[in-house]
């Protein structure tokens, strides 16, 4: 395989789709030398199968707004690949989304789940549908009428569906009411359900604690102590807030969160009741992080229609909202004033270049699919709970998350450790969560 070639045909037959070919790219750049040590990767043309997805499944969403107007929106499901278990991943409601940024996520997901240590193969979904400004019961409206599609793709052992952005506890409740009436079955389809119904304690928690939990992994390794440390975090979404959550808990400081309107930088880190505030606001009222410097005047700053990487004094970075979101010129930013740590809550956060800046300096960096794959590792122990109609407690699920996050450091440290000692937590993700599939497809045969 030569990476260049393999990239320039996807590119032809797939034009148009530049987050899909990001994604790609950056997987196979690492693996190159492991694949071609394994020539009977390239006879069974291992590559090809791997990159372009099993299925693309799309479709119209027609549904009906408060005022009556039917509207329609596009649906998508990106079933990717199912060597080594059912398709799993998220759901994203955006404006933004489109079948590359699907393919991409679905792409990314194959490897991500292979790392969990958990049997789930790779999917993804979403609608350019966007939840802003909607009613509850245009939300439900949606919801129903998406799933009306997608019911028959979907079961507890063929495609598990979940939340991602847009897309929270109340989306997915919604979205499993439909499929159970139209299944007319029971089996737990869709992760991140209310507690009440075959959802698991801890699962909204799981990508910010996972994350948090990842990173301990990494400064360990260099010996360095949470506490105290200055902390940026970009979004205010689930992620994002269960981060700085227990981020707070350990005693490090929250300095920084945003949305997709602006960002506000508090130099003196958020304290537990302005947290709790933007919170509230977030989850009760879906209101703006700019309403914080109104709250609590002289306390941050807002900056309008921008990122916070260049306003803050931090020592680590916890990007938490959506792709491409740290540039090159962030990231120089962010190392110029001392940054030790990048740990992605979302899904390639970093740009090419942003990625090479943080590499070449050698500072700890970790790749989303490492990184926040405490969430879909908590929706396959969902899964586990469902299949033996079972609840486990916070403290059992949580202990689970703490070992497979760690596990998942171990297989990074295992797969990148350079000859200098340093880890490239890109390389070792990218070969460990690769190797597990390209084994299951090699022994599964040509399919
Ligand atoms: P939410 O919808 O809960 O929150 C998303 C946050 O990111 C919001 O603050 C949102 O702002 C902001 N955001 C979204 N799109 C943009 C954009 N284009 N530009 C700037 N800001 C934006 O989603 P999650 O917290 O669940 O997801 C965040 C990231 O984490 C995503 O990359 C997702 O793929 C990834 N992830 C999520 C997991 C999960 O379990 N939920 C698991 C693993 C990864 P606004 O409110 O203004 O839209
Ligand atoms: O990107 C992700 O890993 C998620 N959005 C969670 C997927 C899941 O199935 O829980």
């Amino acid at each position: 395989m030569k990476v260049t070639e393999v990239i320039s045909d996807l590119k032809r037959r797939f034009p148009n789709e530049p987050e899909y070919h990001q994604a790609v790219e950056e997987v196979l750049t690492s693996i190159e030398d492991v694949y071609n040590s394994y020539p009977q990767f390239e006879r069974y043309n291992l590559i090809e199968r791997l990159c372009v997805p099993d299925r693309i499944l799309s479709f119209r969403v027609s549904w009906v707004d408060d005022a009556g107007n039917v509207r329609t929106n596009m649906g998508y499901r990106v079933q990717h690949n199912n060597a080594i278990g059912p398709y799993k991943g998220g759901i994203r409601f955006h404006a933004s989304v489109n079948q590359s940024i699907l393919k991409f996520l679905a792409f990314e997901q194959t490897f991500k789940n292979s790392l969990t240590t958990l049997a789930m193969g790779g999917a993804k979904g979403g609608s350019d549908f966007s939840p802003k400004g909607k009613s509850d019961m245009e939300i439900m409206r949606f919801c129903q009428a998406f799933v009306r599609e997608l019911w028959r793709q979907i079961g507890p052992e063929r495609d598990v569906p979940a939340g991602d952005i847009g897309v929270g506890g109340r989306e997915v409740a919604y979205m499993y009411g439909m499929y159970k009436n139209l299944a007319r079955e029971n089996t737990g389809t869709f992760t991140g359900k209310g507690i009440d119904f075959g959802g698991s304690l801890i699962r909204p928690e799981a990508t910010g604690y996972g994350n948090v939990y990842f990173l301990l992994n990494m400064l360990a390794t260099r010996g360095i102590d949470i506490k105290g440390k200055r902390v940026a975090i970009s979004g205010s979404g689930n992620v994002a807030l269960y981060t700085a959550e227990k981020l707070m808990s350990l005693g490090a400081v929250v300095v920084s969160m945003s949305d997709s309107d602006g960002s506000i930088v508090i130099p003196d880190g958020l304290t537990q009741e302005q947290f709790d505030y933007i919170f509230s606001l977030k989850n009760d009222y879906r209101g703006r992080i700019r309403e914080f410097v109104d709250e609590y005047p002289g306390a941050a700053t807002y900056y309008q229609r921008e990122r916070p990487w260049k306003h803050v004094n931090c020592d680590i970075a916890m990007p938490s909202a959506t792709q491409n979101e740290l540039d090159g010129d962030d990231a120089r930013a962010l190392l110029a004033q001392g940054c030790i740590a990048v740990s992605e809550g979302a899904n390639m956060p970093s740009t090419p270049d942003a990625v090479k800046e943080f590499i070449n300096a050698k500072i700890l960096y970790a790749p989303g699919k490492a990184a926040n794959a405490g969430g879909v590792s908590v929706s396959g122990l969902e899964m586990a709970q469902n299949a033996q109609m079972l609840s486990w407690s916070a403290e059992e699920v949580d202990n689970k998350l703490q070992s497979i996050m760690a596990n998942i450091h171990e297989q990074c440290v295992k797969f990148g450790k350079e000859p200098s000692g340093y880890v490239n937590y890109v390389k070792g993700a990218n070969i460990s969560g690769f190797m597990k599939v390209a084994r299951a497809m090699m022994a599964q045969g040509v399919l």
